[in-house]
């Protein structure tokens, strides 16, 4: 069996390649203007389906969203089998057919992809696709849609949804009727899952005060709403920015990458947050959860994804021990660079703790190898995996006292109320929403856990963030050469200093990171860095950002 050629010929002539554009499929897959996309979208709905057939006909899922992006940009990304990120040796795929200059050019690598993967086409192909709610989604998906009718594949609109619910589908769908069935393959599985096992979880414990969530005018506003009704009085709460019919409200200053960028309160949210409430914002495909608090003076404070970290990792060995299962079941931390240094020697003092490079794709596969497997970027993106044999132990062990029983039932609550397929802010929000009740903490006990070190985060515009190369799970620049010893100078000038530079796959930018034992230190280390990076990347002295020192 071959292509069908006339069909795929007639799509491509109707999504051409813009001339002058290389495409990349980066950190979380394409993501650039969302009015530049539609002939990648088209590429990538072939390239699903492609990738199904290798898989002998399981189910391949395509996100449309720039997630945490202004409302300009979008994006698309794959979605392997099992719910995780596409397969690192497929997104070299991805970023060669969507360059491919032409239509001739495009079969061409089609038909070379198809030979190199052992591609057999006569496998069938399924996928399943949804959208954030991005002015940009609906011209964008049906291009994808294009791709899929080009080249047969049998394809279920999940319809405008959040990331983590279309990770979710794709799981459910390839587990369906198997031992390992992940759930229902619908919103309405998937809410049960999360509700019915958190209201186990919260069973006798004292009503929560209302959590106010920042929804980030996003999709996360629709799921949130819908996750209402299924928690009824089990967990109150409003929602706030949930304008996602306003053209450019979408994650403009509000939401969890504001909070945490600029380490402030939204001010959509100065009128109506109250000292000693607790709120959390999502980001706008609900990937990412910050949360925050006003203490008694009103002053805020940030619970990042480092200190959900810490909260989750320390509850999750506590029941453990109460379910006297600690010889079997080891927890491991998964970081990037990013996570404060006062986390990752909170975390290192009592547990396995492993750094690696910035991307969901890196923790997940790096948590995998833990019995529990705890993973989190400081940006609030990430979730808790149980492998296969821990489940089988927490299902198979005899709890011999009322305490380990309660320890257990509790550990299998929390592999249901977690997405394990990735981050995910609602099953997030409602993880640490279990743990705050179990603890009596409210957010000042939660962030007592260890103090923050002051930190700084800062974007510099290149004009080649391709020239930044970095080693060692992204904490030393190898490219441009010389940099990195310039850095380090600086970095030794600064009383518990740290700082590393890094090319964001996500926005075309470079990113700097620094922290330091004073506030003010910290934030002059960045500028200090921002400013060697944009004069070596030959930024233009008259453009120079005036903070940059
Ligand atoms: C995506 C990835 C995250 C990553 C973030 C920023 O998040 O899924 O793993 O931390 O981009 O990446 P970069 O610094 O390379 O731009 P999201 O929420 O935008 O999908």
């Amino acid at each position: 069996m071959s292509l069908s050629i006339d069909a795929i010929k007639v799509g491509s002539e109707k999504h051409p390649k813009p001339a002058d554009i290389h495409f990349q499929y980066g950190t979380a897959g394409f993501r650039t203007l969302g009015g530049v996309l539609d002939s990648v979208l088209f590429r990538v709905g072939i390239l699903a389906a492609l990738r199904s057939k290798r898989l002998d006909g399981r189910t391949i899922g395509v996100m449309v969203t720039a997630s945490h992006n202004p409302e300009p940009d979008n994006g698309v990304k794959l979605v392997d089998p099992r719910g995780e990120m596409l397969e690192a040796s497929w997104e070299v795929h991805a970023t060669t057919l969507s360059n491919a200059p032409t239509t001739d050019a495009l079969i061409e690598a089609l038909n070379s992809l198809i030979q190199t993967a052992k591609i057999d086409l006569s496998k069938p192909a399924r996928v399943v696709y949804a959208r954030d709610t991005r002015p940009s989604g609906p011209a964008l998906v049906a291009a994808l849609e294009d791709g899929f009718k080009a080249i047969g594949a049998e394809a279920r609109d999940a319809g405008v949804t959040t990331t983590p619910i279309l990770h979710y589908f794709v799981r459910a769908i390839n587990t369906k009727g198997t031992q390992y069935s992940y759930g229902e393959d619908s919103e309405d599985g998937y809410f049960r899952k999360l509700s019915d096992a958190y209201k186990k979880l919260v069973t006798g414990r004292p009503p929560a005060s209302p959590l106010l969530i920042d929804c980030a005018n996003g999709v996360g506003a629709i799921a949130a709403k819908k996750l209402a009704n299924y928690l009824g009085d089990s967990l109150p709460f409003t929602l706030e920015n949930t304008a996602i019919t306003t053209e450019g409200a979408l994650n403009n200053a509000c939401g969890a990458d504001f909070v945490k960028t600029s380490q402030k309160l939204p001010p959509s949210l100065s009128n109506v947050m109250k000292p000693g409430q607790r709120a959390c914002s999502l980001d706008g495909d609900a990937d990412r959860l910050i949360y925050f608090y006003l203490d008694e003076r009103g002053v805020f404070h940030m619970l990042d994804g480092d200190k959900i970290a810490a909260l989750v990792a320390a509850f999750i060995v506590e029941q453990v021990k109460i379910a006297d299962l600690e010889d079997k079941v080891k927890v491991g931390v998964v970081q990037t660079a990013y996570a404060n240094g006062a986390s990752t020697k909170y975390l290192q003092e009592r547990l396995p703790v492993k750094c690696v490079p910035t991307g969901v794709k890196h923790l997940h596969h790096a948590a995998e190898r833990y019995d529990v497997g705890v993973y989190f970027e400081a940006n609030g993106h990430g979730t808790v995996l149980f492998s296969d044999d821990t489940l089988a132990t927490l299902h198979e062990h005899q709890p011999s006292t009322p305490a380990q029983s309660r320890g257990l039932e509790n550990l299998i609550s929390l592999t249901n109320v977690i997405n394990q397929t990735v981050g995910d802010a609602l099953s997030d929000m409602l993880l640490v929403e279990v743990v705050l009740s179990h603890k009596s903490y409210s957010g000042v006990e939660w962030d007592s856990l260890y103090v923050d070190l002051p930190n700084r985060l800062v974007k510099v515009v290149v004009a080649d963030r391709n020239a930044f190369k970095t080693e060692d799970a992204e904490r030393r620049l190898v490219s441009p050469p010389g940099l990195q010893s310039k850095i380090d100078d600086l970095v030794n000038k600064h009383q518990g200093g740290r700082s590393f530079v890094r090319p964001s796959g996500t926005e075309d930018v470079v990113r700097v990171y620094a922290e330091a034992n004073l506030k003010a230190q910290a934030d002059e280390l960045a500028f200090r860095v921002a400013g060697l990076v944009y004069d070596e990347a030959g930024g233009d002295p008259v453009s120079r950002p005036k903070e940059f020192l």
